[in-house]
């Protein structure tokens, strides 16, 4: 991908409930005050077809096994990536809430092989950032509407969150830029840090993949 004047790729990721939505929102805003083009994506994205099979599951109207559900997750990602692609190399920052980090984080979390959970999502672009919103699985907890979707329980998160330790050591080695902030302070302390970050994204290199 050609690097003249391309947006940047940034990832927020983070255990349910820790303030991903909030922050994208936010830096939605922030960037587009400054004139930037930005475009937000959220996943799952259950908007389309995939998304709706994702969506019963999450609200445990349907079962599927663990693994079918793990590749419809990377799946729902496979659905946008080409229209990210495109954004990406006319100009547009991409701001991703959750990406193929929760998939490995989460999968892995119920049992199923660690590389076959990275599997899927070879291929996919590679971020320029991801910033892991780090709550504590019980401040999480009492947050409004916890405790509504299947994962949202303190045992499951507490393995997500040592799962999400496990990949950023892992991305790290691979030169990833991906950084923990403490989610648990204020909604402007966590975004001015945010935006700090976003501000030494540099988009001089070309995109890789994962
Ligand atoms: N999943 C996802 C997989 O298993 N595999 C995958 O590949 C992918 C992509 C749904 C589930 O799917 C799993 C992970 C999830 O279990 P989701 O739709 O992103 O994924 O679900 P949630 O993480 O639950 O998303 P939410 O939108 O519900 O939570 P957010 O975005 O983290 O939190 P947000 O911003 O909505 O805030 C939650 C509450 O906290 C308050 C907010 O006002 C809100 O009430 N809040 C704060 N309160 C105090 N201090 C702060 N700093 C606060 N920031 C926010």
């Amino acid at each position: 991908m050609s690097t003249q004047n391309r947006g940047s790729l940034v990832v927020i990721e983070g255990l349910d409930r820790s303030g991903k939505s909030t922050q994208c929102q936010l830096i939605l805003e922030n960037l587009q005050a400054k004139g930037k083009k930005v475009q937000l994506y959220k996943f799952p994205d259950r908007s389309t077809a995939i998304g709706k099979k994702i969506d019963a599951y999450l609200k445990e109207t349907s079962q599927l096994s663990d693994q079918v559900i793990h590749l419809l997750f990377s799946a729902n990602r496979w659905e946008l990536i080409d229209d990210i692609k495109s954004k990406i190399q006319s100009g547009v920052t991409c701001v991703l809430d959750r990406y193929a980090f929760s998939g490995i984080a989460f999968s892995a979390a119920k049992g199923l092989n660690w590389e076959w959970c990275k599997s899927p999502d070879r291929g996919l672009l590679r971020p320029d950032l991801v910033i892991f919103l780090h709550v504590s699985p019980e401040i999480a907890a009492k947050r409004g509407q916890y405790g509504e979707e299947r994962y949202e329980n303190i045992e499951m998160q507490k393995m997500v969150e040592k799962n999400f330790e496990r990949i950023q050591r892992e991305y790290t080695e691979e030169k990833l830029s991906f950084v923990t902030l403490d989610a648990s302070s204020s909604l402007e302390t966590v975004h001015s840090q945010i935006i700090n970050l976003i501000d030494k994204v540099d988009v001089s290199r070309a995109l890789e993949t994962l």
